[in-house]
């Protein structure tokens, strides 16, 4: 039975495939001669990769032009940057990862069985290495629940790799989005309502990646999240929780230096894309906690006077000693705050699972009818 579902799946998955998307054609072929489960992985062309560039050097320009100097904290995410984030989840003071483990350990099986469906597709915007998903996705399996999996994430390599071992270890469906966020959701609503696998749809934004985005961006984020979901969809999002400053600042600034390395490792990013002079060894990681706004803010400090010249932008720099580039904010939440914010996007916020601590919550949403109909 369920064999035969999954042969029924990957005959759609291979017609989607051969209709809409570029396949990585090796990969699917090995994966399926060992498991016989589809993997199907978008490639960016080479000229959305050049216009990439591009981009990145229009905000370098931008960003570090005249006072308070910020870069979009998207940049932080390249190959390195996403390997390094993946240590600094391993760091003992990092709590939100493994807090975030053990709250889907511990509601899976609730969490699954709001999903009444039998078959379902799991969309998941920054994927990265996918390590709490998985505790999900073997929770369906062992429901028997069939699902196809969408990972979207802005690092290939990331990306790639984790849809190879979730295919081969879960034996499930995947096919993988290398995209940003809303670009990345609306293919993968593409490619659902074309190929009809499977239309009942959860959406997860896990990790308190939410936290990176202002207040208002979050409220518009989630309202264009909200236009892609049908009625029966679920929408399960991760929010880190407001705490003693202590703890914050601790996890932010590990004394094993990953999230240093992290957050210097953008000026190598500029040296290498954009052919940047910066000497890494000049800067230095700054994290805190701003109680009034709620955030943690991470900067790059200048240890001196600098001009750094960028060959890609043929332009200098100025730094002086003490000034910082601004490169992410985490905000983090309580309660009041989950519950306004699916307020103003249109959602109801369902139910919501936390440890014993209250340190960190998974919040489960469902669009609201009426706010449509307003
Ligand atoms: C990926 C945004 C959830 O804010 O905790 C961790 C990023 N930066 N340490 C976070 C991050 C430095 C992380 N998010």
């Amino acid at each position: 039975m369920l064999d035969l579902g999954a042969r029924r799946i990957e005959g759609r998955i291979n017609r989607v495939a051969t209709e809409t998307v570029q396949t990585n054609a090796r990969v699917v072929r090995n994966v399926k001669r060992r498991e016989g489960h589809g993997l199907v992985v978008q490639n960016r062309k080479q000229e959305v990769t050049r216009e990439l560039a591009r981009h990145f050097a229009f905000d370098v320009s931008v960003g570090l032009r005249g006072k308070r100097k910020s870069l979009p904290f998207r940049y932080l995410y390249d190959s390195a940057g996403s390997k390094l984030f993946e240590q600094i989840c391993l760091q003992p003071e990092y709590y939100p990862t493994r807090t975030e483990a053990s709250i889907l350990a511990k509601f899976s099986p609730m969490i699954a069985q709001l999903l009444n469906n039998r078959a379902i597709s799991v969309i998941e915007l920054g994927s990265g290495k996918s390590t709490k998903t998985k505790i999900l996705l073997e929770q369906f399996k062992a429901m028997a629940k069939e699902v196809v999996y969408f990972p979207i994430d802005i690092s290939d390599a990331i990306l790639h790799e984790t849809a190879v071992s979730l295919t081969t270890e879960l034996g499930i469906n995947v096919i993988a989005i290398p995209a940003e966020y809303s670009k990345g959701i609306k293919k993968a609503n593409k490619i659902i309502s074309k190929s009809r696998i499977f239309p009942r749809k959860l959406i997860l934004f896990l990790g308190s990646s939410i936290g990176n985005f202002e207040p208002r961006e979050a409220a518009a984020f989630l309202r264009m999240i909200r236009e892609t979901m049908k009625e029966g969809d679920v929408l399960l999002i991760g929010f880190d929780l407001h705490k003693d400053r202590r703890m914050l600042d601790a996890a932010y600034n590990d004394k094993n230096g990953i999230t240093a390395r992290f957050n210097l490792n953008l000026l190598e990013r500029i040296n290498m894309e954009l052919q940047g002079q910066f000497d890494v060894d000049k800067f230095a990681h700054i994290a805190f906690y701003n109680e009034k706004l709620r955030r943690i803010e991470m900067h790059l400090v200048s240890k001196e006077d600098q001009n750094i010249y960028i060959a890609y932008l043929d332009k200098f720099f100025h730094f002086e000693r003490g000034e910082t580039i601004h490169t992410e904010n985490s905000y983090k939440y309580d309660m009041h705050q989950i519950k306004d914010i699916a307020k103003g996007s249109g959602l109801i916020l369902k139910d919501r699972f936390m440890d014993e601590k209250k340190w960190f919550c998974l919040a489960l949403f469902i669009q609201d009818d009426c706010y449509q109909k307003r």
